[in-house]
């Protein structure tokens, strides 16, 4: 059968199992979206290329299922480079498929050209630029192998127009042949040994939790270790709902903005079993002075991750999952061979952390709304298996603190590149993947005002998201730091809360938009949004600006240094 180069590129997608797709056509791209008139691919027409990629990390996050978007060449190629990086940094699944000029211009600085492959390498797991037709099948097979196997990661496959409209004979390959990428998944079992036998010997063990135990479906095994272990459990920000936030082991988010319990106990440890997690600054805050007793065992099913900040004693390469099973049947045998230490007495030690210093804040009557307060209202007024897409900055960080992240794949997140923009267009693509459940954005009223457009995109294809924006008037992280490290020298964070409008402009994309101003009106309002099903929703929350994200770990300073809410100074606490 002969097809062209981009009715065999549609078709390729469609037996990799593409439902749906993100995009915005243009010149070079033309020759794909003709065949995709013809396709059981859902399209969505974005606003601008950065929302595509946003949606497909989204979608790529509430589903675990690969994220395709596809957009047009030059400025197209570069508006997607930011969630190549996000999705990059975060080991997102994601296929980007980009026009580029005919092969024969290539070089001449023609119309829309950009060194797309160039541009986008270091922010790739890998990329291909097709100079065949007959390449198109294989090329989109392997493209969809590397997204989603190993550490998972974004690929982008560049498509000139030219090859595009080439003929090719159609096949389809049977499987895919990289002789220079094998992922290691299967962990060692001299060394799953060696990590078994240093936790049995553990008196104030740690299992630090990163986003690697999401992207291997370890949830499950993780939950087996833990209770067979008794060890305690922290969940970084990518890692939120991987083990569940009621459950008695979970102590939370550790890092920078982590709660006091959390950060502290793997400061205190003497082990630490890091799991799919990378030592990243933002945990470790000065990375010679953390955790400075604590043996590691590092599990990571990328090997440049080991040994890349901290040193482990045990390191141990392969898939999450596997490994965790593999570690539950070798503690289960040290268990058996050896009576393991009492840790009674670092529980005790935890328990009593989390008394004295649980997450504060005061909510007044008549006071001004405070950010935590709305998050709360939200977390308890939505079903229990919402999902929540989070902007960047003091909302993000107070969303990860006060939800209760009980199951996997609720929690959509920009953690390592920290893009603000992302929640809106996140959320849009978790709604997409996961039409049965209720999708909340919270977001900045600056992130909101990056992305805000692709609104109109879910007006348009009728994606019911709804999104609460704490709107304090500033870029509220960049002023929290500027007030305490810059002796309240504010410059530039200032942004007003009625410049935008936002309920006239959440009208205006097609969204019903309310505003609330007071604590009494939070409730209703949420019920309110919470019942609307046929439109977006975007509510205003004024919310106090004073209001700043506690504790917090300077940036550069020790765990040891962890500054608390100065409601703790209060004997009591404000609580
Ligand atoms: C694209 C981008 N530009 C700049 C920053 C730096 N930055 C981090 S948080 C923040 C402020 C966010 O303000 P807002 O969305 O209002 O949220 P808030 O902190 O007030 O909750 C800024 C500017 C960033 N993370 N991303």
């Amino acid at each position: 059968m002969k097809l062209t180069g981009a009715q065999a590129l549609i078709k390729s997608l469609e037996m990799e199992g593409t439902e749906v797709m993100f995009g915005l056509p243009g010149g070079a791209i033309l020759p794909v979206y003709d065949p995709l008139i013809d396709s059981s691919i859902r399209h969505i027409l974005v606003r601008h290329e950065q929302g595509a990629g946003h949606m497909a990390e989204g979608f790529a996050h509430a589903t675990g299922r690969p994220g395709v978007a596809m957009v047009t060449s030059g400025p197209a190629a570069t508006n997607v480079v930011t969630p190549l990086c996000d999705a990059y940094m975060d080991s997102i699944p994601l296929v980007m498929i980009t026009g580029q000029v005919p092969y024969a211009v290539i070089g001449t600085d023609a119309f829309q050209e950009c060194d797309t492959v160039g541009i986008t390498m270091p922010v790739t797991k890998h990329n291909w630029l097709v100079t065949d037709p007959a390449d198109i099948p294989r090329i989109v097979r392997e493209a969809f192998h590397v997204a989603t196997t190993g550490r998972p990661g974004p690929v982008l496959v560049d498509v000139p127009k030219d090859v595009a409209n080439m003929e090719m004979e159609w096949y389809w390959p049977e499987s895919v042949d990289l002789p220079g990428y094998k992922p290691n998944l299967k962990g060692h079992a001299k060394q799953i040994k060696d990590a078994a036998r240093l936790m049995g010997e553990a008196r104030r063990p740690v299992l630090y939790v990163g986003g690697g135990i999401l992207k291997a479906r370890a949830a499950e095994a993780l939950r087996e270790l833990a209770e067979l272990t008794g060890f305690p459990v922290v969940t970084t920000l990518m890692a939120r709902g991987a083990f569940p936030d009621d459950h008695e082991l979970c102590l939370g988010m550790p890092g920078m903005h982590g709660n006091y319990t959390a950060i502290t106990s793997m400061q205190q440890a003497d082990l630490l079993v890091a799991l799919g997690a990378r030592f990243d600054d933002r945990v470790t805050g000065k990375v010679g002075a953390f955790a400075p007793n604590a043996k590691v065992v590092h599990v990571d099913v990328d090997p440049a991750e080991l040994g890349k900040v901290r040193r482990p004693d045990v390191p141990i390469v392969g898939d999450c999952r596997l490994v965790i099973e593999e570690m539950v049947k070798a503690v289960r045998a040290e268990k058996a061979r050896k009576d393991w230490p009492s840790i009674e007495e670092w529980m005790a030690q935890i328990r009593a952390w989390q008394e004295r210093y649980p997450l504060v804040y005061e909510q007044l009557d008549d006071g001004p709304l405070k950010p935590q307060f709305c998050i709360d209202m939200l977390r308890d007024h939505t079903p229990d298996d919402t999902i929540v897409a989070a902007g960047v900055g003091q909302h993000q960080m107070w969303t990860s603190q006060r939800w209760k992240f009980n199951d996997p794949y609720t929690f959509v997140v920009s953690g390592g590149l920290g893009t603000m923009g992302f929640a809106v267009p996140a959320a849009i693509g978790a709604k997409v993947g996961r039409p049965d459940k209720m999708v909340w954005a919270i977001d900045g009223d600056g992130c909101f005002q990056m992305t805000a457009q692709e609104l109109v995109t879910a007006s348009a294809e009728r994606i019911p998201i709804k999104v609460a924006i704490l709107n304090n008037a500033y870029l509220g992280m960049v002023r929290q730091w500027q007030e305490l490290f810059y002796e309240e020298r504010y410059s530039e964070v200032y942004l007003s809360p009625d410049l935008p409008d936002y309920v006239k402009w959440a009208e205006a994309m097609g969204c019903i938009g309310m505003r609330c101003d007071t604590p009494e009106d939070v409730v209703p309002t949420i019920e309110k949004a919470n019942e609307i099903d046929d439109r977006p929703v975007v509510i205003d929350f004024r919310t106090d600006y004073r209001e700043k994200v506690y504790p917090m770990v300077p940036a550069g300073a020790s765990n040891d240094d962890v500054i608390l809410d100065p409601a703790h100074d209060i004997p009591g606490g404000r609580d």
